[in-house]
């Protein structure tokens, strides 16, 4: 049953206004609509991709008849100049409704996002690697927490060099970088990396130096006899809503500033970037955080007169990161791996002794593969949505 009762057109033919059964009514724009059209003209058969640009559309762009079938499922539109029949249902329409209330709160998350802290995350996303190849529904349920947490756990994985790749392609593409396509995290004499040493890791996003970031990590364990090397993951987006909730003012340094960060290699690598480290976007939504205190670089953009402040504001960040409350804590064995989502969740390690015995694999990946998976595997699929 359709949820609208009746079509109007509205100022001068430059937009239509649908009213609902209940609730609010919604206007659409006639630009928006041409532009929207779903007809094969307008977009591909094939592929659906659109095959006007906005140009083909004429600026005096206006609806000169709309109608409304009985059931209100379908509306047909006539537009003029360029005479033109369209229909759409209003299924469609309602979902891709933008005639609606704007976040009130100016920093806002994706509704799909839980966030979380030690209590509140009764328990991680688990999956062994059997039932993530076997069990396409415990599967598709898996990625969409590892989506909406940033973070989920596999277990009894082959304890084979090379895993972490077949764990990838599981739901994604690898991304290689300079550190291969994927790589050994184990101690070594002269290491090119403070990850590849026995010390302690405190809590990081991987790779800020680079743009763009790996958007996710995974970390594969073969070997975890030394003592120590325990794993610790924190919300970073929880991190960012405590540091909002408890000084406005630290958030918004934070966020309106950005830091910088760089690796140089031994030799042929270089990578430089800059961030804040509480990324939003133009309209607020809550979309990175960027920490690494091993790899932040000078901070020059900082004017002089707020970097004191500044500094308060990511000592104030870097204790509600390194928070106990808020960090939930693991030991991964062999056959374990954990996934996180590097725009989001920070990990870390405790110190471990001995060379040899504690050996993670890790590679990098990239969240687009991820939500992609996630949207073409799903269960119950909506067309033309
Ligand atoms: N490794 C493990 O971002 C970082 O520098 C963390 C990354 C070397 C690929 C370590
Ligand atoms: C890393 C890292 C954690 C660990 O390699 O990026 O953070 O447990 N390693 O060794
Ligand atoms: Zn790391």
């Amino acid at each position: 049953m359709s949820l609208f009762k009746s079509v109007k057109i509205i100022n001068s033919g430059k937009a239509i206004l649908l009213s609902r059964k209940y609730g609010a009514s919604i206007r659409y724009h006639s630009t928006w609509l041409r532009d929207n059209a779903l007809d094969y003209k307008t977009r591909d058969k094939n592929n659906g991709q659109r095959l006007i640009s906005v140009s083909d559309i004429p600026v005096n762009t206006y609806i000169k008849s709309a109608f409304l079938d009985k059931k209100g499922q379908n509306l047909t539109l006539n537009f003029l100049p360029n005479e033109k029949k369209v229909q759409y249902s209003t299924r469609w329409l309602e979902y891709h409704a933008y005639d609606k209330k704007q976040n009130k709160s100016k920093v806002w998350l994706h509704p799909n996002l839980k966030i979380w802290t030690k209590n509140s995350l009764k328990r991680i996303p688990t999956i062994s690697y059997q039932s993530a190849k076997s069990n396409k529904k415990s599967f598709i349920n898996w990625l969409k927490s590892l989506h909406y947490y940033g973070f989920a756990k596999m277990t009894k994985c082959e304890k084979k060099s090379g895993t972490v790749i077949k764990i990838a392609k599981l739901f994604g593409y690898v991304r290689e970088t300079n550190y291969g396509k994927w790589f050994n995290v184990k101690s070594k004499t002269n290491a090119a990396n403070l990850a590849y040493t026995n010390l302690a890791l405190k809590a990081h996003t991987d790779n800020p130096y680079r743009n763009p970031i790996p958007t996710i990590q995974i970390l594969h364990c073969l070997k975890s006899s030394a003592k120590g090397g325990e794993s610790k993951v924190v919300d970073g987006f929880k991190a960012a809503m405590q540091l909002k909730k408890r000084n406005k003012k630290y958030f918004n340094l934070l966020s309106k500033y950005c830091s910088r960060f760089e690796f140089k290699g031994k030799k042929d690598v270089h990578l430089k970037s800059r961030f804040p480290m509480i990324s939003l976007s133009p309209d607020g939504e809550l979309i990175a955080v960027h920490f690494n205190n091993r790899s932040i670089a000078p901070i020059v953009d900082v004017p002089y007169r707020h970097m004191a402040d500044y500094y308060k504001a990511y000592r104030r960040f870097s204790s509600i990161i390194d928070d106990p409350k808020l960090a939930v804590s693991f030991k991964l064995n062999p056959g374990d791996c954990f996934i996180v989502d590097n725009t989001r969740v920070l990990h870390a390690r405790t110190s471990y002794k001995g060379t040899g015995s504690r050996w993670l694999q890790g590679c990098y990946a990239d969240k687009d593969g991820l939500l992609s998976t996630i949207l073409t595997k799903a269960l119950h699929k909506r067309k033309n949505i």
